[in-house]
């Protein structure tokens, strides 16, 4: 019965138990011989009935014991503020002694509010995603969207630890923007896609803010700056109707009719509402005259303010046609909207809908680039534990040098995003409390959509990375893995392409008629002086300098006029203002007192890639005429032109 019988894939380690169904590793084999357990055929003939279920009684309990063995590691994180060196070497390096001192306390408790509370909760939502019933029992309509316990305590813990007040409140001056973004980068990848809502709660909190919170919108302000759950709101930002995400300018068919009180009421249809069970939303609607007609293009958007509900709970002449069957952010609730007399309030001037809701785009894309950095820290975090843990071909997978050098690689691109996303953050702080020069406020224009862009491709990048440090494991649903990455892969995708990212540079650019630029190389320069006196770093400094050169010969040639070409630079220019500028931020970082060869390391493998890709490709004549043609053939081929 037990005669063992090596499966032809292992043969040094394991044999099979056919009969019983089990699979019986190559060890148990010899220890029931070893126990005197006869398992010849002949003496099994001869044994009673009682000594065979006492057989395979003992064959199953070995069987089971020895699986269990077998069991992996599960990778685990602790305290995710005091396991982060970088982040806490930020921190030391920028802040106050005092702010430092408050905030660290703050964190650290925070740090284990998120292993203890926030971790698991996370993990419900994504367990229990929200249920949209459309008709009740008696067949009245109700369009309701059911959300579960975690969810909402999710709404009630963004308030109770501030997660949007910090910014408002103001109390570290212009350090709250960046403890409030240090906050919400610890409390991403644990909240369950609660981060959405709270990126545009932010987003409608600064609009409002930059209107000078108008009367009418006090109430609405107070609400979403709250730190009572009871009072606290959540917004949505509905800009997506069926003809398309990116073109809201000819895309958007809502059309606001005014009512005699001054109010308005929208008709029309919004395609992709995230946060569909949010409290109140901003949107943007065309303003019809008094024959109907309406204004075309991006001159025609106006500003909304609604509430979703009223007072009794019932839908504000909203109904939900469906929620979206999303690949990922599946936790939290994207719907089709009709708007059919949804009563709203104007508040932006007439046909400045656009630039007005700008500011609101602007803080979302923050929060896209805070969900692109905390998705990378979480994988590779996990990634370092596994690889202590995990034992393969012989050894731990921290011993195999390659396998250490894939994650290398991962931990200098979070490196540089964090670095980034820090540096937004500090120039955001400073333009909010009128301590930023008029250079600054240029630089923090030019590098949300550059940050937003290049760190929505990393974190993708990065995520498939550290899932397939995990083999086959990081495959596995239930190992939570695969979360990660399908909510990092829409990074990239909502909040605006990379495509429509990297025409918002160009926009920075000619709005400001190239300021933009000579601020952004003024400030490289300054940060590249004190790392090229630093003989360790002066190499990755002498790379970053001969990329500047690369990329103003490239603006020279090109020239600011010649749309075309600049259109399709438009991606590799964007890239390499990002690699450019991290380098630097990285050099910067190394070149503090204190700081340690890793810093060191981190900048000089940051630099050692191409900084500059647009000058390259330029050179390739990537950018020209006979380019287009090229690619357009290659895509299509030529019966198609
Ligand atoms: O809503 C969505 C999903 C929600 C979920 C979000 C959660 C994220 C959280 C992550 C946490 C983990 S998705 C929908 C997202 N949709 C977009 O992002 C839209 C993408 N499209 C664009 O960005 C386009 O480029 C548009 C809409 C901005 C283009 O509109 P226009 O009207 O054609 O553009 P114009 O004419 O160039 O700009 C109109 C005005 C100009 O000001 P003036 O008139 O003074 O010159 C621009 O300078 O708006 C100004 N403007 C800006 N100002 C445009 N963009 C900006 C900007 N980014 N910053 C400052």
């Amino acid at each position: 019965m037990f005669a063992c019988r090596l499966p032809w894939w292992r043969s040094s380690v394991t044999c099979k138990s056919w009969q019983s169904g089990h699979f019986v590793p190559w060890g148990s084999c010899q220890m029931l011989a070893i126990k005197g357990v006869n398992t010849t055929v002949g003496q099994e003939q001869q044994a009673g009935m009682k000594e065979k279920q006492m057989l395979e009684d003992s064959e199953m309990h070995l069987a089971r014991r020895d699986t269990e063995a077998l069991f992996q590691e599960q990778p685990k994180t602790g305290n995710q503020y005091l396991e982060d060196t970088l982040l806490q070497s930020y921190l030391k390096t920028h802040l106050p002694l005092k702010v430092l001192e408050e905030m660290h306390q703050n964190l650290e408790r925070f740090g284990k509010r998120l292993l203890n509370e926030i971790q698991p909760l996370g993990w419900e939502c994504e367990l229990n995603p929200p249920v949209f019933r459309q008709f009740d029992a008696w067949g009245r309509r109700v369009d309701h969207i059911h959300t579960c316990l975690a969810w909402r305590r999710m709404k009630e813990i963004s308030a109770e630890e501030g997660l949007i007040a910090e910014a408002y409140e103001r109390r570290y001056s212009h350090w709250s923007r960046l403890y409030q973004a240090v906050k919400l980068y610890l409390f991403s990848s644990s909240s369950g896609g609660f981060s959405c809502p709270l990126a545009m709660t932010d987003g409608a909190a600064k609009v409002i803010e930059s209107l000078g919170i108008p009367g009418s919108l006090k109430n609405a302000f107070d609400r979403l700056t709250s730190r009572d759950p009871e009072m606290f709101w959540t917004s949505g930002q509905w800009m997506t109707e069926r003809r398309g995400g990116s073109d809201v300018a000819n895309g958007t068919e809502t059309v606001a009719r005014k009512q005699p009180d001054g109010t308005y009421r929208l008709y029309g249809f919004k395609w992709f509402t995230s946060a569909a069970d949010s409290d109140m939303a901003l949107t943007l609607a065309r303003i019809a005259d008094a024959e109907g007609q309406c204004t075309q293009g991006s001159r025609g958007l106006s500003l909304f303010f609604l509430r979703v509900r009223d007072e009794q709970g019932k839908l504000n002449n909203i109904q939900v046609q469906r929620l979206k069957d999303k690949l990922g952010t599946r936790q939290m609730a994207t719907a089709e909207l009709w708007l059919q007399g949804a009563r709203a309030e104007l508040i932006s001037a007439e046909g400045r809908g656009v630039a007005a809701i700008s500011n609101m785009l602007n803080i979302t894309r923050i929060h896209n680039v805070i969900g692109a950095v905390a998705a990378m820290r979480r994988m590779i975090s996990l990634s370092r534990d596994y690889a202590c843990k995990r034992v393969a071909f012989g050894k731990l997978l921290k011993n195999h040098p390659l396998h250490v050098q894939t994650m290398a690689r991962m931990e200098v691109q979070v490196r540089g995003a964090f670095l980034l996303l820090m540096d937004i953050v500090r120039l955001l702080g400073l333009t909010e409390t009128n301590l930023a020069s008029e250079q600054e406020q240029l630089l923090l224009r030019l590098l949300i959509p550059v940050a937003k862009l290049y760190t929505g491709k990393q974190a993708s990048a990065v995520a498939i990375e550290a899932m397939e440090s995990f083999g086959g494991q990081g495959y596995m649903e239930d190992t939570g893995l695969p979360v990660i990455l399908r909510d990092a892969l829409v990074l990239s995708i909502w909040e605006g392409t990379t495509n429509v990212l990297s025409l918002d540079v160009l926009r920075s650019l000619a709005k400001s008629q190239g300021q933009v630029m000579a601020v952004f190389l003024s400030t490289v320069k300054k940060k590249l002086e004190l790392a090229s006196g630093i003989k360790e770093l002066s190499p990755a400094a002498q790379r970053a300098q001969e990329a500047i050169g690369s990329l103003q010969q490239f603006m020279t040639n090109m020239g600011i006029g010649r749309a075309l070409s600049m259109e399709l630079a438009a991606r590799d220019f964007s890239y390499s203002l990002a690699r450019i500028y991290t380098g630097a931020l990285l050099m910067e970082h190394a070149a503090r007192p204190g700081a340690s060869p890793t810093d060191t390391c981190a900048a000089l493998r940051w630099c050692h890639q191409e900084l500059c890709p647009v000058a390259a490709e330029s050179a390739r004549g990537s950018y020209g005429d006979k380019a287009v043609v090229q690619d357009s053939t290659l895509v299509f081929g030529s019966s198609r032109l």
